[in-house]
């Protein structure tokens, strides 16, 4: 605070006042806003008052960093996205500006629980799982490490659905998120772009120039994502779409009110949903639509800035970083080209140069059938410009490849960004190989594996083009946030005090407190408060009583197969079935929680969620058990349910087929919140397992390579069970319907698949599992043991922070290198 202000000036803005004083003037604000006294005014209206609070700090705070960005000429990154998954965003801009003891004080003062206040604001989903939620811990870094950047993504108006169960199955229902207005958005109509769509190309003596047969209005909404212990912020915009001319007047006048609106409908279907992330992801037009109007909109957004605060284009790349996160916005490459050559008159090559040096883009996921398509028929209807510079960058690309290998026919055919078989399509990862200067995987393992299998010859040919950057989460929102208690005790204990939030490598110094009897016991103390607020919840939202002294094992993350939450189903009868034979044994309790959503389509993700239930109500009912096992799916998972959810883990689950996980984020933010690890040697398990140390870590299961072995001799699943006659038994009673006696069927399809297919390989990996299940049971008896483990898990999280990702990032892939800033001690 600047030192000649006095603090109890009404002038002044919140972040300037005395506690007092910021105290005063959000009672203040609530009153005004709502118009009725703050004892009496409702928890939303406070919700909403305190946002808009902090909303008109931010836009001061966005004003500056954005002119002050100018003024430099700094470089700039542009982060797009068709998913963000912010979550609830008042808790976290209340610690950023400072705010969070006078908004204590204003609520308690006028009757109110601030963690009710809180829990009224709706989460932000506007994206599907990891890949959204990495978006937004990268945007808090960004802003916390002063870089310049831009968040680009579309305004969604339904996010992700919202999940309901009846009768142990899913349901589906929209998310109306924006329903009462959303207290955060900046509405910007005076930054608006036109995007277009369809019509034909014209030549125009040597150039060739897109007349579009429709045109869409875009316009900024703007999120400000504050930065820790800064006055920076980043910025998301998200694009709104409307129609250049909402009503046909003459349609109107001739009563007929459908075709009068139908414009403005079309527009704004750009912004209804987002898109499942689903196994298979249909390549449908409204799909492709969307992804246009993000990149078209955010590219000439930024455009235009460059040209005003440089004069020209030709710098382009030198002073724009544009990161493409997976292929989802990929048809930057064209539209980047198609501005460029076409609206600023720039040669091909000019162009081609600068597209390469802005652009970079992150590969999530090896799954082949996840790699994404369009077929070229859609693109010539709607986008005809951009697939003719698609055929001219591949025309230039393999004529490269041919130079380069002049003898292998094989390759240059392998390699086109056009796949010739059947209807012919246009492949994204290609284009955004071929056009960016770098492309990352998201975690070691994942990068070999994508070098050495979906994009081995174009390693061959672009062998500098490829590169990793291992994941991270924000330590801000996962910890200092979710866990507070457990933030009190790392205050206390660490040199730095409270600079582990800017400076998670200092996490390390508490290795020798691995030992220290009185910190275990602090550790096992926070934990403990923790499962207590996770039981409350439970019984809130499904009358379920868990006992908090119960190992707490959690399993939460989107429903696929490769993530195997079948395998820990299967563990768990395995569990129920040795309980039963032997009720009087000494059993450890333990409390399974399962949490995550299936897409609407995938039908397998929605019969394992219905055998959860159906194995959840046998065992949680069977007398003979007598709590010492619980089974329990909570609903609708989501950013804020995890905050809840994973502070009180004792056991995080992360059992992916190992070579299917790219990377995995859950599993960070549980390690660092104190929970041990059973996980498979896949994706950032890895790297947390060698950061951790392998013997604080529940590691089993083939590895990438004995899994590729496994299926090159050809897998048998059935070899494991005539081996094991505990996985028959579970096997057995699964299909006969020992879990649904009044459907006895209903699961004999996913058994006779485990039997004969099993292409994740649940079965090779059954015994191992239920190997290092018995480990845990083990070390969770000796809880002194079991805590100084934890310790060692939280020491070793210090990587695992966005702040490191970023600034991986930033130096290596955007040449834009970050000043560190000193610890606090
Ligand atoms: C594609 C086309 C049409 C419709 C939907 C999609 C689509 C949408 C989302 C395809 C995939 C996704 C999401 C992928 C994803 O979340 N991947 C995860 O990314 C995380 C961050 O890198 C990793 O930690 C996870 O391992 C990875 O699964």
């Amino acid at each position: 605070m600047d030192e000649q202000l006095n603090p109890n000036d009404p002038t002044l803005t919140l972040t300037e006042l005395s506690e007092d004083g910021a105290t005063q003037a959000l009672l203040d604000r609530v009153e005004r806003e709502s118009g009725v006294t703050p004892k009496r005014s409702p928890l939303s209206a406070w919700m909403r008052a305190a946002a808009h609070a902090c909303r008109a700090e931010l836009a001061e705070r966005m004003n500056q960093t954005l002119r002050s960005d100018r003024k430099s000429g700094a470089k700039r990154v542009h982060y797009l996205s068709m998913e963000f998954l912010m979550g609830r965003a008042l808790s976290n801009a209340l610690a950023a500006l400072g705010l969070e003891a006078a908004f204590k004080r204003a609520a308690e003062s006028a009757g109110h629980q601030p963690r009710d206040v809180l829990e009224r604001e709706p989460d932000a989903a506007l994206g599907n799982g990891g890949l959204g939620r990495l978006a937004a811990c990268f945007l808090d870094s960004m802003a916390t490490l002063e870089l310049p950047s831009f968040g680009y993504g579309l305004r969604y108006e339904y996010g992700m659905f919202d999940q309901h169960i009846h009768d142990g199955a899913q349901t589906e229902e929209p998310s109306d998120w924006l329903r009462d207005g959303n207290p955060w958005e900046l509405h910007r109509p005076e930054i608006h772009f036109r995007v277009g769509f369809g019509g034909r190309v014209v030549s125009e003596g040597q150039d060739r120039r897109w007349e579009p047969g429709e045109t869409l209005h875009a316009t900024a909404y703007d999120f400000v994502v504050p930065g820790y212990a800064t006055r920076r912020v980043a910025v998301l915009r998200l694009w709104q779409a409307a129609p250049s001319r909402p009503i046909d007047f003459a349609a109107f006048s001739r009563g007929d009110y459908a075709s009068a609106g139908a414009a403005k409908q079309a527009a704004e279907t750009i912004n209804w949903v987002l898109y499942p992330d689903d196994s298979t992801p249909a390549g449908r037009e409204l799909r492709l639509r969307q992804e246009y109007f993000l990149v078209s909109a955010s590219l000439q957004d930024l455009i235009a800035r460059h040209i005003a605060d440089h004069g020209r284009l030709t710098n382009l790349g030198e002073k724009a970083a544009i990161h493409l996160n997976d292929t989802h916005p990929a048809l930057t490459v064209p539209e980047l080209l198609r501005l460029l050559i076409d609206e600023h008159g720039m040669t091909w090559e000019a162009a081609l140069e600068q597209c390469q040096r802005a652009l970079s883009y992150t590969n999530h996921t090896l799954m082949p059938e996840a790699l994404e398509t369009w077929p070229v028929r859609m693109l010539e209807d709607l986008l005809p410009r951009h697939l003719e510079l698609i055929y001219q960058l591949n025309a230039h690309f393999l004529g490269h490849v041919t130079r380069h290998f002049p003898d292998d026919n094989e390759l240059i055919a392998r390699v086109s960004l056009i796949d010739e078989q059947g209807e012919r399509r246009v492949r994204m990862a290609p284009l955004s190989i071929v056009a960016s200067h770098q492309v990352n995987g998201v975690s070691k393992l994942h990068s070999d594996l994508m070098v050495e299998t979906i994009f081995a010859d174009y390693a061959q040919i672009l062998p500098r083009r490829f590169c990793n950057v291992t994941n991270g989460v924000t330590p801000r929102r996962w910890l200092a946030q979710a866990n507070p208690e457990l933030s009190t005790l790392l205050d206390r204990r660490l040199a730095g005090g409270h600079d582990w939030r800017t400076h998670l490598e200092r996490l390390a110094e508490l290795r020798p407190l691995a030992d220290d009897a009185e910190f275990r016991a602090e550790i096992l103390a926070a934990k403990l408060s923790n499962k207590q607020r996770l039981a409350e919840l439970v019984r809130r939202e499904l009358g379920l009583i868990i006992d908090p002294d119960s190992l707490i094992d959690v399993h939460i993350k989107r429903i696929h197969e490769y993530k195997r939450q079948l395998l820990n189903i299967l563990q768990v009868i395995a569990r129920y079935q040795a309980i039963s034979a032997a009720p009087e044994a000494d059993w450890q309790p333990r409390t399974v929680l399962f949490a995550g959503k299936a897409a609407s389509a995938y039908h397998k993700a929605k019969l394992i969620i219905r055998l959860i239930h159906d194995v959840a109500r046998v065992v949680n009912s069977d007398p003979r058990i007598d709590g010492r096992l619980r089974v329990v799916f909570l609903p609708n998972y989501g950013v804020s349910a995890a905050e809840v959810i994973i502070p009180a883990a004792d056991l995080s689950e992360q059992i992916s087929t190992a070579g299917t996980e790219a990377s995995g984020t859950g599993n960070m933010k549980f390690a660092m919140n104190g929970a041990m690890t059973i996980g498979t040697w896949d994706g950032a398990n890895i790297e947390m397992a060698e950061a951790v140390g392998r013997d604080h870590f529940f590691i089993f299961g083939h590895d990438a390579d004995e899994v590729r072995e496994l299926r090159n001799e050809g897998y048998n699943p059935r070899a494991y069970v005539e081996d094991n006659p505990r996985l028959f038994k579970v096997l057995e009673a699964i299909a006969s319907g020992a879990f649904s006696p009044a459907d006895h069927a209903r699961y004999r399809g996913l058994v006779d698949n485990l039997l004969n297919r099993d292409s994740y390989l649940l079965l090779a990996d059954f015994a191992a599992y239920l190997e290092a299940q018995a480990r845990v049971d083990m070390l969770f008896g000796q809880r002194e043991r079991w805590a100084g483990e934890t310790i060692h898990n939280i020491a070793g999280m210090g990587y695992f922070s966005t702040d490191r990702t970023i600034r991986d990032y930033a130096e290596n892939i955007w040449g834009m290198p970050v000043p560190t800033r000193e610890p606090d001690a």
